[in-house]
């Protein structure tokens, strides 16, 4: 209850801030993208992972505006990378089932996009499984219209949800996020690796981009590549930086 009062403050106070993850080609090594990932620097409790207070923006119906904080400033961020010089970077955005589920999305979206000049391909909103489970006809609906608009469309949590396989091919979906709990034991556990594998195959034959998240060694990075998996992320490559990290990274990285 006491932190809710203090979120809703959070947005005004200039509390919020976005920290950006790289996601590199795993074939060329080349910084691809970012996802974004909200985090909140409260006076007095300190840094807050949004673990703790996305569901309590969730609950409140605060995840509106703070969603809508985010999108804005993800899509300046890109733009103010490309006036900076560097290539096409994507920013990937989380959408919780909530914010999918707004009637209002896709203008939202197209406003926001408009508003920071950023090219729609140049953004990438990630949503779960159960979001588009929720409400599967006006999901469809929901992501033709995005696909219309030119925005890029990432499944996260691969593998974790309620689901049926048979949403992928009604859905106009671009890339699937392995979960981390897939990669984490990959090494020690046929299971978990028997997971990935599929996955990517699953993803080749649709024609979809996979990318590994939770990567954090170089012996999942290698056998993730030999299985054909397209991007990786995680901190054996980079934990979520501050915008201006990013930069030096895609030099590296280009
Ligand atoms: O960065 P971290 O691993 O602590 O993130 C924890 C969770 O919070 C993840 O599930 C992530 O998807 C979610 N999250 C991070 N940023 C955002 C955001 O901007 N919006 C929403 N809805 N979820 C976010
Ligand atoms: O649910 P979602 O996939 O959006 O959550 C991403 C979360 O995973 C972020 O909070 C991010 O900080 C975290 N994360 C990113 N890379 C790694 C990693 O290599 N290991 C672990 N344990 N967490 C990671
Ligand atoms: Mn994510
Ligand atoms: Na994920």
């Amino acid at each position: 209850v006491a932190i809710e009062g203090l979120l809703r403050q959070a947005i005004d106070k200039n509390e919020l801030l976005l920290h950006y993850q790289p996601r590199i080609c795993m074939r060329t090594g080349v910084l691809k993208g970012v996802e974004a990932l909200v985090r909140w620097q409260q006076p007095k409790l300190g840094m807050i992972p949004p673990g703790e207070f996305i569901p309590v923006a969730e609950e409140s119906g605060l995840i509106d505006s703070i969603g809508t904080w985010v999108l804005q400033e993800a899509c300046a961020q890109a733009v103010a990378w490309r006036e900076q010089g560097l290539g096409k970077l994507r920013v990937a955005v989380n959408l919780s089932p909530r914010q999918f589920h707004y009637a209002n999305l896709v203008a939202q979206v197209q406003g926001i996009l408009a508003q920071a000049g950023l090219e729609p391909d140049h953004l990438e909103i990630e949503i779960t499984e159960s979001a588009v489970m929720k409400d599967t006809e006006s999901a469809i609906n929901t992501l033709h219209l995005l696909k219309e608009l030119g925005v890029v469309v990432s499944v996260d949590d691969f593998g974790t949800g309620y689901s049926s396989l048979s949403y992928l091919k009604l859905f106009p979906i671009d890339i699937l996020k392995i979960d981390q709990s897939f990669v984490r034991d990959m090494l020690d556990n046929p299971s978990d690796a028997a997971i990935a594998k599929a996955i990517i195959a699953l993803g080749q034959s649709l024609r979809l981009t996979v990318v590994a998240e939770g990567v954090e060694t170089r012996g999942q990075a290698q056998s993730l590549k030999a299985l054909g998996c397209d991007e990786m992320q995680g901190y054996y490559f980079s934990r979520p930086v501050p915008a201006a990290q990013i930069i030096e990274i895609a030099q590296r990285h280009s």
